[in-house]
């Protein structure tokens, strides 16, 4: 067997869904399913608006492109609305990413970069993670 992360994933953060409208949407996650709106954010790198709902310990993110030149504008035009992303939550983003490309998996970024709410984050390319694409996620000061 491989050695695992040295410092493991800690849980999945959050579920990422690519959609169309963010007002749409909310109409059904706060207002028919009832979770807590935790907030919005603009992340003009990835070029994406997004909004969080509290479901337990997992967060919903809704994902609405800013433009159709980017990736979840890429994703809406080929798959449609859907999951786009399912987020692992570590300590240590960097020794993560590291350790992911060392076994030969295709990290997208080669530093993590700036995500919503301030957190860092990095990417593992779907064709590698049996088609689901995987983000890595660290809160600032957390490790
Ligand atoms: N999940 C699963 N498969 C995906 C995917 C996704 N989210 N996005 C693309 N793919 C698939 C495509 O359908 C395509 O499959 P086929 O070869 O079978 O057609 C394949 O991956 C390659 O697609 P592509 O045309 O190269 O797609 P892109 O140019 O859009 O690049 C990717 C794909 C993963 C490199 C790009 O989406 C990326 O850089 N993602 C990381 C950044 C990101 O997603 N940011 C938004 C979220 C930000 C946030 O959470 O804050």
């Amino acid at each position: 067997m491989r050695p695992p992360l040295t410092t493991p994933v800690r849980q999945i953060d959050h579920i990422g869904i690519a959609v169309r409208s963010i007002e749409q949407a909310t109409v059904l996650f706060r207002d028919i399913l009832g979770l807590e709106h935790l907030g919005d954010d603009l992340v003009e790198d990835q070029g994406v608006k997004v909004a969080f709902f509290k479901a337990g310990e997992v967060k919903i993110e809704l994902l609405e492109p800013l433009s159709p030149d980017s990736p979840v504008g890429r994703f809406l035009d080929k798959r449609g609305q859907g999951v786009h992303h399912v987020a692992l939550r570590t300590d240590d983003i960097e020794a993560a990413s590291a350790h992911l490309s060392a076994e030969g998996l295709k990290v997208l970024y080669d530093a993590p970069r700036d995500g919503a709410h301030g957190k860092l984050i990095n990417f593992i390319h779907p064709a590698d993670t049996f088609g689901v694409l995987l983000e890595l996620t660290q809160r600032r000061g957390e490790r």
